[in-house]
């Protein structure tokens, strides 16, 4: 023991100062070995800093390179500008860095627990089918088997820092995606949940494969659009091109489902360097815009012979809706410019529109948007118009300040009415539409419940457009009734009636997509997914705001095209029809 303990304390010496103090040469030693030590640190750490940034310098000039290349390899010879959103992948885990209120914090990881548990279901039980059943706990292929809940969660999955399911389901796409069904598919249904969930996938994080498989179904909807007028037809069979309108539409195009493409197509033409997908959705707009009428209100058929509507409903709701989104949407996809001036006037028009079918209920004065046949106005709204509160408050600030004002203050109007959709129920969810009657303000018309998110997309634009936290309570308290009424062991369900609240069987693949989005960056920093670089497609998939092709004038009111723009329009087929 005596011997152990004497050759420990010989070897603890080294450690104690006064040793070295009695010895001047060790001391030296020491020292030199010290800065040695040190200087070769601190070289290594100078050349790999100094190699990563000839990397990074290598790779920007490749992708500048690349993208040179596909200007001047573009189809035609036509010098397009391809770009290319995404060189690295968006961060989003700077948000945990961001100073955040601890009860919004809170509120958000609720909202990420129910992700999880909407998606572990969906996984576990119905995995690369379209939507899952949670009562009886099976995938059914409501959409043909496209995995449209898997497509339509990746951003979410994404934005919500959940990476391993990320991976899981783009390693789904990667090997078992395949378009080529004999199936005859919505156009609609397929553009804003497959193509615009793959471009926003594509945009958050920079994976070619999402893209490219953007592109390949968007292929398959292109002959969609080869009718007399270019309003495209509204089904269309993925394996073999062939396409027409639902029977129960009397052979007429849907005005919602013709005018909800454009952001996703064109978006497609700026990812891919490609015209054809704006040209074809750019077409329908100038063809509803020869004969867009003083109010700017379309009813909802439109005959795809002859481009003319048909005697039909007027609607924010159902049918209608995200054909008057998109023209907002379109503007601020295009920055702004003139190149897309008539997207803004259009829209500025059906808004003055939108105002003569403005009413208020007896006796508590809800401000409610009608719908309207011939000249009578129908004092009914749907659950599905609650998108509008958040589209006039996004589209507010492009007014002078008057006006600006008066919008805004529309929209704070309406997002209360649609809050109290949900408020005037027992379960505290809304029914699918509402109908006024003078003393008795509102009553449930359809009363079920399919996990829609419009109102809390609404409270989300609000939100983040005036700062106003009571927005956040109202969706808190949203979301509350969800967890209460809809969530079972395997996933949320809808309702069957709001009243009794006895449950339907399945899980809407715009439950993940769009209304746990919306509530999450509700209780998130506004830097994530800021709207001065996203634009949210109608099924709230986030698309980069990027320069727009130099596809020209999109309206005869805007200056005359320059020789060259004329010379490259005629080759491209623009300005002559379809
Ligand atoms: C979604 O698919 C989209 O938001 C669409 O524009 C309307 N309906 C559903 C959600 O309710």
């Amino acid at each position: 023991m005596a011997r152990s303990r004497s050759s420990s304390s010989i070897r603890w010496r080294y450690l104690n100062p006064a040793y070295y103090l009695k010895r001047p040469k060790r001391l030296a030693l020491l020292f030199m070995a010290f800065v040695f030590v040190s200087f070769f640190v601190w070289d290594r750490q100078t050349l790999v800093r100094e190699h990563e940034e000839e990397l990074s310098k290598l790779k920007e000039e490749m992708e500048r390179l690349q993208n040179e290349l596909g200007e001047l390899t573009n189809e035609g010879g036509v010098p397009v500008k391809k770009m290319n959103p995404t060189t690295k992948r968006i961060d989003l885990t700077k948000m945990d860095n961001l100073p955040t209120d601890p009860i919004e914090a809170q509120r958000r990881e609720k909202v990420k627990d129910a992700m999880v548990h909407a998606w572990t279901s969906y996984e576990k039980y119905a995995w690369g089918h379209d939507e899952l059943q949670p009562q009886s706990k099976n995938g059914v292929d409501s959409f043909g088997g496209l995995g449209a809940t898997l497509i339509d969660s990746l951003d979410t999955l994404y934005i919500m820092g959940l990476d391993e399911q990320f991976q899981r389901a783009r390693e789904w796409v990667a090997n078992s995606l395949d378009f080529n069904k004999n199936y005859d598919a919505s156009v609609f249904e397929t553009t804003i949940r497959v193509v615009g969930g793959l471009i926003s996938a594509y945009d958050l994080s920079g994976d070619n494969l999402f893209l490219e498989k953007a592109k390949d179904i968007a292929d398959r909807l292109l002959p969609a659009w080869n009718t007399p007028s270019g309003i495209p037809y509204n089904i269309i069979n993925l394996a073999h091109g062939n396409a027409h309108n639902p029977g129960w539409t009397g052979g007429d195009s849907i005005l919602a489902d013709s005018g909800t493409e454009q952001l996703e197509f064109i978006a497609l033409s700026q990812r891919t360097g490609d015209l054809k997908y704006q040209q074809k959705v750019e077409n329908v707009i100038l063809e509803l815009n020869k004969t867009f009428p003083a109010d700017g209100l379309l009813p909802i058929y439109i005959n795809p012979h002859r481009g003319t509507t048909s005697h039909s409903t007027i609607t924010f709701g159902a049918m209608g809706d995200s054909f008057y989104e998109y023209l907002l949407k379109v503007w601020i996809q295009g920055n702004k410019t003139t190149e897309v001036k008539l997207y803004r006037e259009m829209w500025e028009t059906s808004m003055k529109g939108l105002l003569s079918l403005v009413r208020r209920t007896a006796p508590s004065s809800f401000t409610y948007i009608s719908e309207k046949i011939g000249n009578s106005l129908i004092d009914k709204m749907d659950e599905l118009a609650c998108f509008a509160p958040g589209m006039i408050a996004l589209g507010s600030s492009g007014y002078g300040p008057a006006e600006s004002t008066k919008f805004l203050n529309l929209a704070e109007e309406l997002a209360w009415t649609c809050y109290n959709f949900y408020q005037s129920t027992p379960t505290k969810l809304a029914g699918e539409n509402y109908f006024f009657h003078s003393g008795q303000d509102m009553t449930v018309g359809t009363s079920w419940n399919i996990l829609r998110p419009e109102t809390v997309e609404s409270l989300f634009y609000l939100w983040r457009l005036t700062g106003n936290k009571t927005y956040q309570e109202w969706g808190w308290n949203i979301f509350q009734a969800f967890e209460k009424n809809s969530r079972v062991e395997a996933g949320y369900v809808g309702l069957k009636d709001v009243n009794t609240g006895v449950k339907d069987n399945m899980m809407q693949s715009f439950f993940l997509a769009e209304t746990l989005k919306y509530l999450y960056l509700l209780f998130s920093p506004p830097s994530v997914i800021s709207l001065d670089e996203w634009v949210f497609n109608t099924e709230a998939h986030p698309i980069k705001i990027v320069s727009r092709l130099g596809v020209g004038e999109t309206s005869k009111r805007q200056k005359q095209p320059t020789t060259n723009t004329r010379l490259r329009a005629r080759r491209e087929g623009r300005f002559g029809g379809t």
